[in-house]
């Protein structure tokens, strides 16, 4: 019986790589499936999102007579609740909880990984229609199995990374997971339900000419990177400058743009933000393991992303990301500082 191999789903996918990988457990592949299932929740509600006025307030009951969660708390309980019920992770850490969240049952106490995530980054753009994301990543657990995981599971330097991921519910919804063997991308077939293999082996483009940044917080940058932007912005025929700015104020979909198109992204510290404002364990670390494999650069303006040895959960840090061309001329500005 021939099997369709045009339209390769997500779950076809990583049971072939674990076929491709007989010693592989296959946590790790069901790991993802139950991501992909918890994102296929999500966007469904995301994109009734607009009626929800027309369906009943947030904070109300909804046609089916169910509270109707605010969006983030739902999308957390979505990925929350796949991730509970499987058999590959021992808890999680969410941007929309204070805490960690322990399993601590028998299961999921030997369970390998550990997963973090922004359940929906950039939810206030919803109101205006603008692409909203998931930003998760896969730690492997240091702590004994057997025992309830403790905060050292998820204070690990993100090199230690072993799969990381986004999913972009805009014009259409793309989960996009790294691994140490490449990026892809995986568009919903809302025809079939499934997300279908689209991005195969992404790869950044070494040079870009669109770079991403709130201009309004520019006279609060650094000099270095002030400068950068400026050259920017200046004809230059050797880089093909003047650049193009774009900023959706979507993480997910600025980032992905980087990864199709060539570009670079800034995130820098400003004068209320020392140290930045997007969050190092489940939006920078994900974003600079994706970069990298993809074969692009992430640093905090000084040092690689992927090498900063978190101290807390919810840690900030400045954060630079895309092609490596840019960033390398991004760094000669800033080492001129
Ligand atoms: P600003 C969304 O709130 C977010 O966390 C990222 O998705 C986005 O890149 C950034 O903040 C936008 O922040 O301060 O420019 O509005």
């Amino acid at each position: 019986m021939p099997i369709n191999r045009k339209i390769q789903t997500l779950d076809e996918f990583t049971i072939q790589q674990l076929r491709n990988f007989p010693h592989a457990t296959g946590e790790l592949s069901g790991l993802l499936r139950g991501i992909g299932l918890a994102a296929k929740r999500v966007n469904g509600e995301v994109n009734k999102a607009g009626l929800v006025d027309i369906l009943g307030d947030a904070g109300v009951v909804n046609i089916q007579g169910e509270a109707v969660k605010k969006l983030d708390v739902f999308a957390n309980d979505q990925f929350a609740g796949v991730l509970r019920h499987g058999i590959s992770c021992a808890g999680i850490a969410s941007e929309e909880l204070d805490e960690i969240l322990v399993f601590d049952d028998a299961i999921s106490n030997n369970s390998k990984y550990v997963c973090l995530f922004d359940p929906l980054d950039g939810s206030s753009n919803i109101d205006v229609n603008i692409a909203v994301g998931t930003i998760f990543t896969v730690l492997p657990r240091i702590t004994p199995k057997g025992t309830p995981v403790t905060a050292a599971d998820f204070l690990q330097p993100g090199i230690k990374q072993i799969a990381a991921g986004y999913v972009i519910y805009g014009s259409s919804t793309i989960l996009v997971y790294a691994t140490r063997r490449g990026v892809n991308g995986f568009t919903l077939d809302p025809s079939i339900g499934e997300f279908t293999l689209s991005h195969p082996d992404i790869q950044c483009p070494p040079a870009g000419k669109i770079y991403a940044v709130n201009h309004g917080n520019c006279f609060q940058f650094q000099p270095g990177v002030q400068q950068y932007i400026t050259a920017c912005q200046q004809k230059d025929d050797t880089t093909g400058g003047p650049y193009t700015q774009r900023y959706t104020g979507s993480m997910v979909s600025d980032m992905h743009r980087n990864l199709i198109k060539g570009g670079i992204f800034m995130y820098p510290a400003i004068a209320n933000r020392p140290e930045g404002k997007l969050r190092l364990l489940y939006e920078c670390n994900p974003f600079a393991f994706i970069t990298e494999i993809a074969g692009g650069k992430a640093t905090d303006g000084k040092s690689r992303i992927l090498e900063i040895q978190p101290t807390a959960i919810h840690q900030r840090t400045p954060f630079f990301a895309g092609s490596t061309l840019m960033m390398e001329e991004l760094d000669k500005y800033i080492k001129a500082d």
